[in-house]
């Protein structure tokens, strides 16, 4: 089943540079809308659960170190066809492979900091949503 919903955090190197405003902007203007967001500093432990699909992969402690590093700002994003479209809008994990007028083109500075997450199933959306909102707080 493919649901409307995708679930994205702005990361920390973006916040810190500034770019929240520029990447929510971009967004909007795909047309998908904010349904809950939220600012906050994950600990390395949270960051750790997040990403724990990830466990195994070498990256993972650098991953976890770099998410917990400064504050991300974690949204829930409503369109058709949500989890693909956003993973287009946001382009390639490496932003040397990203396609021109993706966010992380724009945005990223490594293939570690690229800028944004974007989840990568209808599953994960729903679980990653659950992980920083209630039902309450979607609106
Ligand atoms: P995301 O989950 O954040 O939307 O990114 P993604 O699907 O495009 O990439 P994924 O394979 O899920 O990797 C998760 C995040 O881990 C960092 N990464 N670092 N150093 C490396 O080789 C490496 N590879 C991945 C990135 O921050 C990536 O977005
Ligand atoms: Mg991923």
């Amino acid at each position: 089943m493919t649901t409307n919903r995708t679930f994205t955090m702005i990361k920390p190197d973006a916040y810190a540079d500034g770019h929240s405003g520029s990447i929510i902007q971009m967004i909007e203007a795909a047309g998908f809308k904010v349904k809950a967001a939220r600012l906050l500093k994950l600990s390395a432990e949270q960051a750790g659960d997040f990403y724990s699909v990830h466990k195994e992969r070498p990256f993972y402690q650098d991953l976890c170190n770099y998410m917990s590093s400064g504050p991300i700002f974690a949204m829930i994003l409503e369109k058709d066809n949500a989890v693909a479209d956003f993973r287009k809008l946001i382009g390639a994990t490496d932003p040397a492979k990203a396609d021109e007028g993706t966010i992380r083109k724009k945005f990223a500075k490594s293939i570690e900091a690229n800028a944004v997450h974007g989840s990568d199933s209808d599953e994960n959306a729903a679980l990653e949503g659950k992980f920083f909102f209630s039902e309450t707080e979607i609106v």
